[in-house]
């Protein structure tokens, strides 16, 4: 096998963001972009072993798993596992890290953001316990970005990743795998499946899951129609396409049109969900309802002793620190810890880990367990369809019940998209050194209790995360949240997150906007966003 160096010039834009490298795809496409940075990777973490490779179906995917094959194979990695036409979700990639013990892998998906030639792609690199690698690694990947000089390439002809099975070429075996049976079998070990058969079988029950085009519906497909005995077509939108069918794969209300639709319409299903572009976020919808991404992590929760994977076994919870209170609240009330951690899987690696936490989850509509490193959409369904099949109650009626239980968080967050970045910074660091100050003073006639700028010490590894997001805390359980997006890929993104408690019976039929109008205003107040010239933001999510 020939292994040519070939030189290069270091790209001064490769540090990774909150979730790996994101770009738009004609940035990854340039000559040597892609090559310098999974060199980087190597140099910054030599891998001995096997790398398990695959990406959500996006534009581009299947080039850049060849061309990763080829840099795998020079830098002297003999076997590679590979999903089906280069397809695994970012669950399904970390369980395979994790079961066959590799040495780690490549995960190529730019998530929910839009797929295409005009569209975005990234590279995601997790270590041997299947996590996104933790910041001193993602930190080192970035110091290896600017020194790299040349990259290590293989000359191998291509692999056939439509065919199952092992194949050889030079050094190099590549085991190319059904994306979704060791993920399906995975979630039997978890769920009661012959229970879920039960409530999927009710005469009256329909459900309907939205794969967006995007890589859950292989998996989707196998697990609630073939397994499950849903009706085909319960599975909408579930081919994998390039482009996703043009759609922006982000399971909110905003993007997962054609399901909130369904749900909205005429004889609706009684359940319906959908993931995003690479399967580890979660949207739930009844008919006429959807559940935020804080109260469906708080209900998971709550309802963790229905499940058996995880009766009797939840030692903590964690969210990440915008995430709505929710979750405290449901940890208290079990008597376990819940951490508060930064914006971002990987911090959560360290405290799954070391058992610390059985749960955890975030308000970007993310929710997963210890059953692999990532967050995990479709398992966030089957946890929710769990629910309903033991609770008898409608998805309205377990979150109206939740709230009349542990409270109300309304929530809602606000999206300033394509600010300049310049700009978006001067905010940041205005808010910054105001921030101290207004601890014990008032705006808008609310006392404000505490302010600052997040600051996280892992409990596990002593890392030290700074400057995470600026929180100031109102009396009467107001709470604002500012910092920017780590996964946009032009200009900045200013995200203000509103969160007030309510009381959960008397609030349940008012709007999370009209509950939150009064922090909304604090927080442009605060802030000063007018003279930022941020009137209103491009979406409320
Ligand atoms: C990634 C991270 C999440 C984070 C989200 C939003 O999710 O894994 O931890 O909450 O980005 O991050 P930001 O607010 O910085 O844009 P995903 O689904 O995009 O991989």
């Amino acid at each position: 096998m020939t292994v040519r160096t070939v030189p290069i010039q270091p790209f001064d834009d490769q540090r990774p963001g909150t979730s790996g490298l994101r770009k738009a795809t004609r940035t990854f496409q340039q000559p040597g972009y892609l090559e310098a940075y999974v060199q980087a990777v190597f140099n910054a973490q030599p891998i001995e072993g096997e790398l398990v490779l695959g990406g959500d179906g996006r534009y581009f995917n299947v080039e850049a798993l060849q061309t990763i094959i080829r840099i795998a194979a020079g830098n002297g990695v003999q076997r590679l596992i590979v999903g089906r036409d280069g397809l695994l979700s970012t669950p399904a990639a970390s369980h395979l890290i994790r079961s066959r013990r590799t040495a780690g892998g490549l995960i190529l998906s730019a998530s929910h953001n839009p797929g295409g030639p005009n569209g975005d792609f990234g590279v995601k690199f997790n270590g041997p316990n299947g996590a996104p690698a933790a910041e001193s690694v993602s930190e080192a990947i970035y110091a290896a970005t600017k020194g790299v000089t040349a990259y290590r390439i293989a000359d191998l002809p291509p692999f056939d990743l439509s065919r199952l099975g092992r194949q050889q070429a030079g050094d190099v075996e590549v085991e190319v795998v059904d994306p979704a049976a060791d993920y399906a079998d995975l979630m039997e070990r978890l769920f009661d499946f012959d229970r879920l058969r039960g409530l999927i079988g009710r005469p009256g029950f329909r459900m309907a899951f939205d794969s967006m085009h995007a890589i859950t519906g292989p998996y989707a497909t196998e697990i609630f129609e073939r397994r499950l005995g849903a009706a085909a077509g319960t599975v909408i939108r579930g081919e994998v396409l390039p482009d996703f069918g043009g759609g922006h794969p982000d399971p909110n209300p905003a993007h997962a049109t054609a399901l909130v639709e369904l749900m909205d319409g005429a004889s609706p299903p009684a359940f319906g969900a959908a993931s995003d572009g690479d399967g580890d976020r979660h949207l739930i919808v009844g008919p006429k309802f959807v559940v935020s991404p804080s109260d469906s992590l708080a209900v998971l929760a709550a309802n963790a002793e229905l499940v058996p994977g995880y009766r009797g076994r939840v030692t903590g919870v964690a969210r990440s620190m915008p995430t709505s209170r929710a979750l405290d609240v449901v940890a208290h009330a079990l008597g376990v810890p819940c951490y508060e951690t930064p914006t971002g899987w990987k911090y959560f690696g360290s405290l799954l880990d070391a058992g610390k936490i059985t749960l955890c989850g975030e308000e970007s509509a993310g929710a997963g367990s210890d059953h692999v490193r990532e967050k995990d959409g479709v398992w966030a369904v089957l946890f929710w369809l769990s629910i309903l099949a033991e609770r008898e109650l409608s998805v309205e009626g377990v979150v109206r019940e939740h709230w009349a239980r542990f409270g109300r968080h309304a929530y809602v967050r606000l999206d300033f998209e394509g600010v300049d970045s310049d700009r978006a910074a001067g905010l940041m660091s205005a808010l910054r050194e105001r921030a101290p100050g207004l601890a014990g003073g008032s705006v808008r006639d609310r006392r404000v209790l505490s302010a600052d700028d997040f600051s996280y010490t892992d409990p596990v590894n002593g890392e030290v995360s700074q400057r995470q997001g600026v929180r100031v805390e109102l009396e009467g359980g107001g709470r604002v949240v500012y910092r920017l997006s780590g996964t946009g890929t032009s200009g900045a993104t200013l995200r203000v997150y509103l969160e007030q408690v309510c009381d959960g019976a008397a609030s349940a039929d008012r709007s999370p906007g009209e509950l939150t109008a009064d922090v909304e205003r604090i927080a442009a107040e605060i802030a000063d966003l007018p003279r930022f010239g941020l009137q209103e933001p491009t979406h409320r999510v």
